[in-house]
């Protein structure tokens, strides 16, 4: 909302004033990041990078949070969260499931508009890149278990940590996974 209203003024005023009186500023927002400024890319306590083995660790949590009725990783869902990997490095994701009443999974795929509401058989797009039984209500990941997959993030590109059990990516259990070509990584909380 901030950033529509700041390009409205701006392009009010471009266009009104045609170098007369300057249109009004809104005030400065400190608590809010500049309109044409990304969050710069921060690594949380979850998400360790090893330059020199070119390695990434995740410790990944199904449910961590009663947020979106526990149909989260590390609580976020929805889009946030966008996890960033360097091309070429191992990744190892610690994945546990501390939801108290639903099993879970994880799988690398591909970024898509929305996800659809089911899986049949999912394939990881880097092997090794998914959890067992990944689309099962009872066999997936379980309350109080845990798993480790790991793979190689072999291309860039544009990803997602997918969970498989039916409707939980459509309702937002997802997170952005890129994979960069410039060696960038991090997490945008
Ligand atoms: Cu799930």
């Amino acid at each position: 909302m901030r950033i529509k209203a700041l390009s409205a003024a701006l392009i009010f005023g471009l266009a009104a004033c045609g170098g007369d009186e300057p249109a009004d500023q809104p005030a400065p927002d400190t608590d809010a990041p500049a309109a044409d400024q990304a969050p710069a890319a921060q690594d949380a306590d979850w998400f360790q990078v090893d330059e020199d083995a070119q390695t990434v660790t995740i410790d990944l949590v199904a449910g961590s949070s009663n947020a979106n009725n526990y149909w989260n990783y590390n609580g976020l869902y929805g889009g946030d969260g966008e996890i960033t990997v360097p091309e070429g490095f191992t990744v190892t994701i610690n994945f546990s499931n501390q939801d108290p009443g639903m099993g879970h999974s994880v799988g690398i795929g591909e970024a898509q508009a929305t996800y659809p509401a089911s899986y049949s058989s999912p394939e990881p797009v880097f092997e090794g890149g998914m959890s067992s039984n990944p689309t099962s209500m009872t066999e997936s990941t379980m309350p109080g278990e845990s798993e480790t997959i790991t793979f190689v993030a072999e291309t860039a590109g544009e990803y997602a940590l997918i969970c498989y059990v039916t409707g939980h990516a459509a309702n937002g259990m997802i997170l952005p996974f890129i994979v960069s070509d410039d060696g960038s990584h991090g997490v945008q909380m």
